[in-house]
């Protein structure tokens, strides 16, 4: 069910579960500020999610409130994780659902990482 990104941040989200090792996850990458993992029913041969350590809702709630380390701390996790996985040669999309039209279904910040075949024009 898509979230209404404009609620408070719930500590109970999966994500949130994730970040405490309460559910186990594929983790691709992890430093101070950046957790990124498999996603579960990827929709693409390689969809990683990339997600902030902090407790941010959607894109709107990281960029309001968010200090600057860990703003750049994540833009720069995100980054390193298709250099490691060798993506920026062939070529990869990033998306980030934000509320309730674009369907995000869990209220913690993640970028969709899709990659590992051509993606064709993006589809609205
Ligand atoms: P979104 O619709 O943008 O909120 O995408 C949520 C994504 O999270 C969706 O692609 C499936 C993924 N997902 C949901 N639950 C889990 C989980 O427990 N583990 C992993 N690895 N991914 C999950």
């Amino acid at each position: 069910m898509a979230v209404d990104a404009t609620l408070p941040y719930d500590d109970q989200n999966i994500f949130a579960k994730i970040l405490r090792g309460e559910i186990p996850n594929r983790t691709v990458y992890e430093d101070d500020y950046a957790l990124a993992f498999h996603d579960i029913n990827p929709q693409a041969p390689i969809h990683v999610l990339v997600i902030p350590k902090g407790a941010y809702v959607c894109w709107d709630d990281f960029s309001e409130k968010a200090s600057e380390a860990e703003i750049a701390g994540f833009v720069r996790a995100v980054g390193k994780v298709a250099r490691d996985l060798g993506l920026v040669a062939p070529g990869y999309r990033l998306l980030a659902n934000t509320g309730t039209n674009s369907h995000q279904e869990v209220p913690h910040l993640h970028v969709h990482l899709f990659a590992g075949q051509p993606l064709g024009p993006m589809l609205v």
